[in-house]
């Protein structure tokens, strides 16, 4: 959605918990737990930050600096514990282990909305889970179709690739894994997939274990990285190796250093996410829930833009390159 429509509909929004005195407004005090620190989730920030600007609410933010049930966890009770949280925005860590977690906030009378990944199988409303407000993210399984297709044509329809991901169990790279193997099964039979290997969301480790494949595997043709430092993992072990240009890699996450490597003809497809998004729009799903509105969407898709050489210079599709003033 183009940022202009989300303001007007955030303007609307104001006017709507204006009418309903401004003591509703000012109450409303949102938790924002992003899943670790990296590019994508900044970018979300500033949407988070934005519209809670823009329709005058509070937001608390707590970042995990690595990825995982342990780091979040933590940081989740003691929002919860603060008692002044109306709302959290999370992405959780874990389909499975963070609804407990997430379950006893809700416990406790604070309202969850789920950004980027969702708990159980995403559908709140025949699903598993359903206690969250709603899940706002990427379609993350047409993602991965969307990888496969990008790296089947950049290979010439025919080799061995590999995907480089980060954990089991978290939604969203689950998804892309799941998406990309299904396109490549159903429409490229001659492309062969290895992995994923798991790096645990760490760049080092998706280095050491993309060069480990490219040692054993001399006709590897490409690689998908599912996220932003899988694919940063996967290009720099491509770069070590000289082998820029002869293995393709497909970038999840739209990063400064995706895009440079593309320049350098090395990643062929950039997928980008829209995270600002996806902060916005649950700030405003939340005060919408404050402000009495009972039929918001359970899941908002909100899409792509699909960077490549001939595009990347185009404003319309750059803007959606992940950009965080002073980083
Ligand atoms: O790819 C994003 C996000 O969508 C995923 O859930 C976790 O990794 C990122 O934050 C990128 O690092």
């Amino acid at each position: 959605m183009r940022k202009t429509s989300l303001m007007a509909m955030a303007a609307g929004l104001v006017l709507a918990l204006a009418s309903q005195g401004a003591e509703a407004a000012e109450k409303l005090k949102i938790g924002f737990l992003p899943g670790v620190v990296d590019p994508f989730y900044q970018v979300m920030q500033l949407g988070v930050e934005k519209a809670a600007k823009d329709l005058g609410v509070d937001v608390v933010t707590q970042i995990p600096p690595t990825w995982g049930v342990e780091a979040q966890t933590p940081l989740l009770d003691a929002m919860v514990a603060r008692g002044d949280l109306n709302y959290i925005i999370t992405a959780p860590t874990d389909k499975d282990q963070m609804v407990g977690p997430l379950q006893a906030a809700v416990d406790h009378g604070i309202k969850v909305i789920t950004v980027d990944t969702f708990l159980g199988d995403g559908d709140y409303v025949k699903g598993p889970v359903k206690f969250p407000i709603s899940y706002i993210g990427s379609d993350n399984t047409e993602g991965g179709r969307i990888a496969a297709r990008g790296l089947a044509k950049a290979i010439g329809g025919k080799g061995t690739v590999y995907i480089n991901s980060t954990n089991p169990n978290v939604s969203s790279v689950e998804g892309r894994e799941k998406g990309f193997k299904e396109e490549m099964a159903k429409d490229f039979p001659d492309v062969k997939v290895l992995g994923p290997d798991y790096n645990l969301d760490d760049a080092n480790k998706a280095t050491q274990q993309t060069a480990a494949v490219l040692a054993r595997e001399p006709n590897l043709a490409g690689a998908f990285g599912t996220n932003v430092f899988s694919a940063q993992g996967a290009g720099t072990a491509v770069v070590n190796a000289g082998l820029g240009g002869h293995v393709q890699v497909v970038a999840y996450d739209a990063t400064k250093q995706a895009i440079e490597l593309m320049d350098k003809g090395v990643v062929s497809l950039v997928l980008a996410q829209k995270p600002f998004d996806m902060g916005y729009m649950a700030v405003m799903f939340a005060a919408a829930d404050a402000a009495g509105v009972t039929s918001l969407p359970r899941r908002v898709e909100t899409g792509f833009a699909i960077i490549d050489k001939e595009n990347v210079k185009d404003p319309a599709v750059a803007r959606f390159i992940y950009r965080v003033p002073g980083k």
